[in-house]
């Protein structure tokens, strides 16, 4: 197979490289930071190609994309995993550029991306496309108001998906990972802040990277007659908070 990962220069990305190389495939690894793609493909060898890419801006991932050799243009796996959240502020204060940003990445980007590669999997008449939504789009918590709402976006898009593909043999699916760590999803939430990044995890066990690489390779190989539309998945550690209601005592 030949797999194109978006946001694999850290993270789920990069595990996820990692897992579909060890399996023998061909993978593209895109990101904006190069030398972290290179790094990854000086480590995966001849079955990684590195693509410099930035997903919120389509004339670079239209070059991107016609940059990539012959032998590499019909992608089979499309993970649209590049994604973040900025900040946890609420949404009186939260600043419009982060929410800007999170749009024009987590669902601009992927429509993109998704938009791009799909012709060419219709007329082959198979493919998956497998985006990375979240819990945050299932269940509303303080703060996570527009981080929240783009991965909303991704389940209701996934499906709609499906409602287009039924009968072409392509495939897509919505996973929707909670608590994750050993990522760099919350040192980028808090903007550099580590120590507020750390405390997340503290005193957990979270999901890892490899939880979630191994999760889409599943799914990736699984027989072509079954698609898997939606995979929610916590720790065991993650749960429920109850309504919060503010008492006038
Ligand atoms: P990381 O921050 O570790 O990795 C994010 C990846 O996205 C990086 O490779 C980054 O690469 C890439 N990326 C970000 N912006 C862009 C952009 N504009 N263009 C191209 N690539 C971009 O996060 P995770 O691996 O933890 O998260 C991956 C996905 O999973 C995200 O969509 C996230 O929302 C989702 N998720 C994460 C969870 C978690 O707890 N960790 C839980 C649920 C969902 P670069 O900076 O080099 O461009
Ligand atoms: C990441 C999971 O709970 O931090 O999508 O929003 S959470």
């Amino acid at each position: 197979m030949i797999v194109f990962i978006t946001g694999a220069s850290a993270g789920f990305g990069a595990e996820m490289a990692r897992t579909f190389v060890k399996h023998g495939h061909q993978v593209v690894i895109s990101g904006r930071r190069k030398e972290r793609l290179d790094a990854l493909a000086a480590e995966l060898g001849d079955l990684a190609l590195p693509l410099v890419m930035d997903v919120t801006n389509k004339d670079s991932i239209n070059e991107a994309l016609s940059m990539l050799p012959q032998s590499w243009r019909q992608v089979d796996v499309l993970i649209n995993n590049a994604g973040l959240a900025l900040g946890t502020a609420p949404a009186h204060e939260a600043p419009l550029a982060d929410w800007e940003t999170m749009i024009a990445t987590n669902c601009t980007g992927l429509v993109t991306m998704t938009r791009a590669l799909l012709p060419s999997m219709v007329e082959r008449g198979s493919g998956l496309v497998v985006n990375l939504g979240s819990v945050a789009g299932h269940y509303p918590y303080p703060g996570g108001n527009v981080y929240g709402a783009t991965k909303a976006f991704v389940d209701q898009f996934t499906l709609n998906l499906r409602a287009d593909l039924v009968g072409t043999g392509v495939r897509a699916t919505n996973l929707a990972p909670g608590l994750c760590g050993g990522t760099e999803f919350s040192n980028v939430r808090f903007k550099g802040d580590d120590a507020a990044a750390a405390k997340v995890y503290e005193g957990t066990v979270p999901l890892s990277a490899a939880d979630i690489a191994e999760t889409v390779y599943w799914i990736a190989t699984l027989p072509p007659h079954i698609n898997i539309n939606t995979i929610e998945m916590m720790p065991v550690c993650q749960g429920f908070s109850p309504f919060a209601i503010k008492r006038h005592l």
